[in-house]
């Protein structure tokens, strides 16, 4: 015990370390993480204390400096929220302590609806606000299609944002900021949407934090291939993420998904069984909806694939 107390007195007066400090997450990448210290200054490696990572960019973590760039965290303080993806073996965590949801969309490549449909669940069951943006709007061949798409879900009252990152950047910095500012954002979508020509749009020194980050934890890559997290100049922060192909929300309970699509709400409680599926139930309001147009019969096609696969799940 004794001997305890010395090494643990010694190591922090040959290092100054010892101290629990706060931070915030800004780049997760495996098991290494980048925190900003609160007090300011440059972001330290950090690893997790245990073997088991749960650390998402966002958290908010009481960490331990072990040298002058490096640290140990040690506690991940209370989260509003928990962003993440999952099939049934693993889940994959996306960010922490979010107020919106960007998707990014643009006309070319051409976009997954069924992304873009489980973006919107994951949002509503998180709690988000969903904002859809259309990027790339210069490539006017594919402009009306992609707009086509859309009008479901503004017909739903979602918001539906349409710029041109590249080719009108004052515009679209305009657009966006008044939706941004002052919000902890996560940006969603598939690869090469325009997710990272984003960030670079509304913060000017990204792309030196972008190489500061890379190198720091040693992936030395320009691609997204890590959840990073970029303070607004105007305050709030955006959240750039690798683009996906899936995204398996195998953790949601039937009762969030119902809830979750915003055009069932007004009638769940009309269903002729409490405990509906809205799968094949007689007086189900849900089922009848499809039948006169109030509900489309592609997002309750999405509904019941979701429902499928949380069924699929070993509970
Ligand atoms: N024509 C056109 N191209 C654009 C526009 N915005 C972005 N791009 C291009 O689209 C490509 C992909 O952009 P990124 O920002 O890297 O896409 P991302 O969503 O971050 O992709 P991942 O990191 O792979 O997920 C780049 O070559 C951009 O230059 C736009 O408004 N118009
Ligand atoms: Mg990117
Ligand atoms: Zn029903």
């Amino acid at each position: 015990m004794n001997r305890r107390a010395t090494k643990a007195a010694g190591g922090a007066a040959a290092t100054g370390t010892g101290a629990t400090l706060h931070g915030v997450v800004i780049a997760a990448h495996g098991r290494h993480y980048l925190v900003a210290p609160d007090a300011g200054g440059a972001p330290l490696q950090c690893f997790p204390r245990g073997k088991k990572s749960e650390v998402a960019v966002g958290d908010r973590v009481e960490y331990q400096s072990t040298s002058a760039d490096q640290g140990v965290i040690v506690a991940i303080g209370e989260r509003r929220n928990l962003l993440y993806r999952s099939d049934q073996f693993k889940s994959k965590l996306f960010a922490a302590n979010l107020d919106q949801l960007l998707i990014v969309l643009a006309t070319e490549p051409h976009f997954s609806e069924d992304l873009l449909g489980r973006a919107l669940v994951a949002a509503e069951a998180n709690d988000l606000k969903p904002i859809i943006l259309l990027n790339k709007i210069d490539l006017e061949a594919a402009l009306p299609l992609a707009r086509e798409r859309l009008e479901r879900y503004r017909a739903l009252g979602y918001t539906v944002l349409e710029v041109s990152e590249k080719k009108h950047p004052e515009e679209a910095r305009a657009i966006l900021t008044e939706h941004l500012h002052g919000h902890q954002t996560i940006l969603l979508g598939q690869s090469g949407m325009g997710k990272s020509t984003l960030v670079n749009l509304l913060i000017p020194d990204a792309e030196a934090a972008t190489r500061e980050i890379s190198t720091a934890l040693n992936s030395g890559r320009h691609t997204t291939t890590f959840t990073r997290l970029y303070k607004l100049p105007e305050g709030g922060a955006l959240i750039d993420s690798p683009g996906f192909q899936e995204f398996g929300l195998y953790h949601l309970t039937e009762g969030t998904l119902e809830r979750a699509f915003p055009e069932f709400r007004p009638l769940l409680a009309h269903c002729r069984f409490y405990n509906c599926h809205h799968l094949h139930e007689p007086g189900c309001a849900v089922l009848e909806a499809i039948d006169d147009g109030r509900v489309e019969p592609e997002r309750h096609a999405l509904y019941a694939q979701l429902v499928h696969e949380i069924s699929q799940v070993v509970r």
